[in-house]
């Protein structure tokens, strides 16, 4: 018997009868109960133990193939995964969407009703993390070997509820009836410090001995992470704290004091205990700083664990090992490397820095500036002295090179600097970043070069070959196939074959039969089942969808006033040939981000008010529907005709919902940011609703100083929106909203007013064509094969990570 190939177990069945009772067996041995008393959540946690076997089959297949090859690995790096909702997804690439569907029947229940108790792991904020899903699905798909590292947060991104008061926020225990999915391996747990001091090696001028006040254990359970049409099935790593036995207090819990006998205990766990609802923005509190490290000296350890069960010595570490950071959160893995090299290995501190240099790449995913970490030198040092440490002397010897390059130019020397010395000292993040590793990239073209261009630009003089752009992609899988099947089957017979799931270039086909009547029909039919299904408006109205988180670089608010000056012109001329239009807006708001929580409440409050008014009501609906996740997002993006991508340029670094929803044959209106030149670029100019400055023209704008009372005093229309929101009738966010905007419009929003409404009023046009509209939206769908998040895993591939595929052998 092979046990290493996985061929020795007995084999998985693949008739329905084989499948049905791999779902018996597991009803009783597994979940303890019988046919007849199976609950629905009996049969959903056994059906996904079924499909997870299958699976886990394959898992053992892709480990005996990386194990026999010991490849170069790819490791991902990332604070957050928004994996999205697990058993369809396992279903479509496990290939027992069918059997599964007539066993369950068996039992009782429909797939539909399980599926509704399969709750996402919502472990991230927004895009960000959806990328990191993303591309660990396509590295999968892509047969890299590669494992996703993360934090297991007991509490993902908090529940959202919106009322007429705006957003109210509910802690989410996502597991809180447990996770089929998921494999505990408390074996390979890790011990983590934190606080202490460092003590001198006699004889050694870079190693030194770390004493921690803290230990913490990170325990560690696996996802599986199947690639599409492959037989690769990676994981996802994911790091719960757990307090060690010796935190526990037995004299004080003796003496009863109950409370302060677990408090040691509580205080480790609770490293793990939530994720940080913010997103792109700085938080700075020392939780979250414990979280990062705890997460980066966990995997590590691992990283360097798997590399030692193939390798010795350390020459080829940085050959078979590059670490992807995604973003800052995990770059103290850099001074972390070097610690355990140095310290803990005994390495020279220059072949430790070459290594850790090689080993590292980091993607930045912004340009606000207050999304840039710093930690303050005073917090880092007294939660990781020895890091900072550490962090001292790469900067020392960094500026040292840096003066080397321009002698005397001392400015620059402060500007690059890892340690900021404006007022408190701080440790910069993106800095760290790119000094410790081997390439940079931004997520989008104009982001990549806006980077090279501003907020690194000392770096890109330094070191131009260390830029580069990987723009992001998404999951055709997760969002054309599962989310649209109506569509994902009529592309499949218009291109004649399901190749395009694993090469979305493909779509460009669709070309063709843009100008077929009868394809369109279809086309328009979709999209209105799609609307019927979502069930929030009139199926033949314009569905306008902006679906985002809340913040005020992406510019709601100018959706907003957009929504006030239509409902203005319904009111003056009730009997216009008004075009029906449902306005979705979704999307979360950092608890502690007032002002965008403002304008939450200020649209629910909008909303509340077209719905109340007889003469608006019939033309206009504004629907907010709560909690947006990757769930929902999957039943809204089939459903748009329109999607609103309107943050001022240069802010943006990418988006992804833009080519989500531009995939599911919605057409964009939006400003020339992020990802957004791109999709224009290829869908074409004529398919795209334009507005707007670009990055230039905005900076350019600011710098010129900016009053954007100009625009109040000469645009009647801005002029009466305002007027409106600051009358009283919406009480006082409506004051604060208009008083921001008025004031200082931080993201000038009224200088991009008129030009936005005049391409909605070009969007109009459009839709009064039926046949257009739906040859426009064809296009879309057309020419966004590139936004395929293969093609970004292939990229990165090609030209960061410098890595082949490893092919799993098929089960013979
Ligand atoms: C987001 C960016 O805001 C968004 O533009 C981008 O598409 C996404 O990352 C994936 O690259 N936190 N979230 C982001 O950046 C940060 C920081």
């Amino acid at each position: 018997m092979d046990l290493r190939q996985g061929t020795g177990l007995r084999k998985l069945g693949k008739t329905a009868d084989e499948f049905q009772q791999d779902l018996l067996s597991n009803l009783f041995y597994r979940r303890g109960t019988t046919v007849e008393s199976a609950s629905a959540r009996d049969a959903y946690e056994t059906l996904s133990l079924t499909v997870r076997d299958r699976l886990a089959e394959r898992r053992a297949r892709t480990a005996a193939a990386h194990y026999a090859s010991n490849p170069r690995w790819v490791y991902y790096l990332s604070a957050e995964y928004l994996l999205g909702a697990q058993l369809e997804q396992n279903l479509l690439y496990s290939g027992t969407g069918d059997l599964a569907a007539e066993a369950v029947k068996a039992l009782g229940f429909s797939l539909e009703d399980l599926e509704d108790l399969d709750v996402e792991p919502g472990l991230g904020n927004g895009g960000l993390g959806r990328l990191a899903a993303c591309l660990v699905d396509s590295l999968a798909t892509r047969d890299i070997p590669a494992v996703g590292y993360g934090i297991r947060y007991d509490l993902g991104i908090f529940r959202q509820i919106i009322t007429e008061n705006g957003q109210t926020e509910l802690p989410d225990d996502w597991a809180f009836h447990g996770n089929p999915w998921e494999f505990p391996a408390p074996d390979d747990r890790q011990a983590v410090g934190f606080y202490g001091h460092t003590e001198p090696i006699p004889g050694s001028e870079t190693r030194k001995i770390w004493v921690p006040g803290e230990i913490v254990l990170g325990e560690p359970s696996h996802m599986l992470v199947p690639g599409y049409g492959t037989e690769t099935v990676n994981i996802v790593r994911l790091w719960s704290a757990k307090a060690s036995e010796a935190s526990f207090d037995l004299s004080r819990f003796s003496a009863g004091q109950y409370a302060e006998a677990v408090q040691e205990a509580v205080r480790a766990e609770n490293i793990s205990k939530v994720l940080y609802p913010d997103d792109s923005t700085e938080l700075g509190r020392e939780l979250r700083l414990k979280q990062q490290y705890f997460l980066v000296s966990c995997s590590l350890r691992d990283i360097v664990r798997r590399f030692r069960l193939r390798n010795e010595g350390w020459d080829t570490f940085a050959e078979k090992t590059v670490i992807q950071l995604n973003d800052t959160h995990p770059t103290i893995a850099i001074p972390e490397l070097m610690r355990l090299l140095v310290d803990e290995y005994e390495l020279e501190w220059d072949r430790a820095w070459e290594i850790t240099r090689k080993t590292f790449a980091y993607t930045c995913h912004t340009l606000l500036p207050e999304a840039l970490e710093t930690w303050p030198v005073r917090m880092f040092e007294k939660l990781l002295p020895r890091h900072l440490e550490i962090i001292y002397l790469i900067n020392m010897l960094f500026l040292r090179e840096v003066e080397a390059r321009f002698p005397g130019d001392h400015d620059r020397l402060r500007r690059m600097s890892i340690i900021g010395e404006e007022g408190e000292r701080r440790v910069r993040m993106a800095h760290l970043a790119v000094v410790g590793t081997e390439a940079v990239n931004g997520v989008a073209e104009l982001h990549s070069k806006l980077l090279r261009e501003t907020v690194l630009d000392d770096f890109a003089e330094l070191w131009p070959a260390k830029f580069q752009n990987v723009t992001n992609g998404v999951s055709p899988r997760r969002f054309i196939k599962i989310a649209n099947p109506r569509l994902s089957d009529l592309i499949t017979e218009g291109l004649g074959g399901e190749g395009w799931l694993r090469d979305l270039d493909r779509l460009a086909e669709l070309e063709h039969l843009a100008g077929d009547a009868s394809f369109a029909e279809r086309w328009q039919s979709i999209k209105r089942a799609n609307k019927v299904d979502l069930g929030l408006g009139d199926p033949d109205s314009l569905t306008d969808v902006m679906i985002k988180r809340f913040h005020e670089y992406k510019r709601q608010q100018l959706k907003l006033l957009h929504v006030i000056t239509l409902y203005h012109r319904i009111r003056a001329n009730p009997g216009g040939d008004w075009i029906p239009r449902t306005i979705l807006f979704a999307g979360k708001a950092a608890p502690a981000y007032h002002a965008a929580k403002d304008i939450i409440r200020l649209i629910a409050t909008v909303a509340a008010r077209i719905e109340a008014d007889p003469v608006v009501s019939p033309y206009l609906k504004v629907v907010f529907p709560s909690n947006y996740n990757v769930t929902l997002a999957e039943r809204i993006i089939p459903a748009a005709d329109l999607s609103e991508q309107i943050s001022l340029a240069g802010k943006e670094a990418s988006g992804t919902g833009n080519m989500k929803l531009a995939l599911n044959g919605a057409i964009t209106i939006g400003t020339l940011d992020g990802a957004n030149i791109e999709i224009r670029a290829r869908v074409g100019a004529e398919n795209f609703f334009l507005f707007g400055m670009d990055a230039y023209q905005a900076a350019q704008t600011r710098i010129n100083g900016y009053d954007p009372r100009h625009f109040y005093e000469h645009d009647a229309e801005l002029r009466a929106a305002l007027d409106t929101l600051a009358s009283g009738i919406f009480g006082d966010v409506g004051h604060r909203v208009a008083g921001s905007l008025l004031g200082w419009d931080e993201y000038l929003t009224l200088a991009d007013y008129r030009g936005y409404i005049e391409a909605q009023e070009e969007v109009e046009r459009a839709w009064r064509e039926p046949a257009r509209w739906t040859r426009m939206s064809i296009l879309n769908t057309a020419h966004s094969g590139f936004f395929s998040a293969d093609r970004t895993v292939a990229d990165y591939a090609a030209r960061i990570w410098r890595v082949a595929p490893v092919p799993v052998q098929h089960e013979d």
